[in-house]
């Protein structure tokens, strides 16, 4: 609810401090019986809560949960995450984000979920999504851009979130074209980018993100065991998923409004930066064959340019990447 919401900003303003029952129906503009009703439901969530006479209260610790309620506590985006739709378990949430899109919901609506029964990858390839242990999320974006340009997007977002889990674990991530982010050479993230347009425009943009947090080894399918990593295998410790999402959400935010305002460029750069593959020999599986060659780097239309033994160059749009 707005009151809620209300609450939990306050919450982040002052965080620390002990927040009265009187400033906060001050505040939210209701009587200090319903600040006690809003406080025992965020109680009921699992938020610890500590209340001293003539103080007020304060939070003192939150549930591990992924709920609108919890993610909202230290958000200071404008945009992305301003509304979430959260559910504990759900086929896959990019469905469930297009159905959003075409219900006009805001730029920046978030669908998450703590489980996703049917999640997927690209070409309908499955992604593992267990309970309670990973990000499984879709983003609604609305960008005035032409069709061509929406891969720019994907690579957008694996620069969000490699800056993004090293601001949450000071873990440096890499980045393999076109969707891959990896820990360790191990595939830690994965990014999904689906678009409805029409012939002209872009009608809107899902960016579908799923992010290994804290599974161990032994979570993981006997076929992923030796291909995947999650955060907390790599940093060896205990890993808050919603403090990850708000880090992906500001990060995501800024280089956004960047990329609105200076173009592919800034991003472009960014990327390259954290690419693993560039300058690099690589295997690019697709649709028409396999191309062996060094990866040159990627096109203002991140398109994968890679220079074969006869000095051909290929312009890839579509591969499976091997290193
Ligand atoms: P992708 O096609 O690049 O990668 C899919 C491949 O990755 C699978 O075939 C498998 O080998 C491997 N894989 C599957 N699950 C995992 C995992 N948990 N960790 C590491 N590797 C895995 C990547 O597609 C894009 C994935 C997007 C997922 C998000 S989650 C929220 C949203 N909802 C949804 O259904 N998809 C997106």
């Amino acid at each position: 609810s707005a009151l809620r919401k209300k609450l939990l900003d306050a919450f982040t303003e002052h965080e620390g401090e002990y927040l009265s029952g009187q400033y906060i129906a001050d505040l939210i503009g209701c009587s200090r019986t319903a600040v006690w009703k809003h406080i025992e439901d965020l109680r009921q969530e699992g938020f610890e809560l500590e209340a001293i006479r003539r103080k007020g209260y304060r939070i003192l610790k939150t549930p591990d949960q992924v709920t609108a309620n919890e993610i909202r506590l230290g958000l200071k985006t404008k945009m992305i995450g301003q509304r979430i739709h959260y559910q504990e378990s759900v086929d896959s949430t990019q469905k469930i984000a297009h159905r959003l899109g075409f219900e006009n919901v805001p730029e920046g609506t978030v669908v998450i979920a703590d489980e996703q029964t049917g999640g997927r990858g690209r070409l309908e390839r499955a992604w593992h999504s267990p309970k309670s242990t990973g990000v499984w999320m879709s983003i609604i974006l609305r960008p005035n851009i032409p069709i061509p340009k929406t891969p720019q997007l994907t690579l957008l977002a694996a620069v969000a979130v490699t800056q993004a889990i090293e601001d949450c674990t000071g873990l440096e991530a890499h980045i393999k074209w076109p969707n891959d982010i990896l820990l360790n050479g191990k595939k830690v993230t994965g990014i999904l980018t689906e678009l409805q347009a029409e012939p002209d425009r872009v009608h809107f943009v899902i960016m579908g993100i799923g992010m290994n947090v804290n599974q161990t080894k032994m979570d993981f399918p006997a076929e992923l065991q030796s291909i995947a990593t999650s955060l907390s295998i790599e940093k060896g410790s205990f890993v808050n998923r919603a403090e990850v999402i708000r880090a992906v959400f500001h990060r995501l935010e800024n280089l956004y409004q960047l990329y609105l305002e200076k173009g592919f460029l800034p991003i472009k750069l960014l990327w390259e930066s954290y690419a693993v593959s560039i300058g690099k020999v690589v295997t690019a599986r697709t649709f028409s064959g396999v191309i062996k060659g060094r990866a040159m780097g990627i096109t203002d239309d991140g398109v994968l340019k890679i220079e074969d033994e006869d000095g051909n160059v290929h312009d890839i749009y579509s591969a499976d990447i091997e290193i």
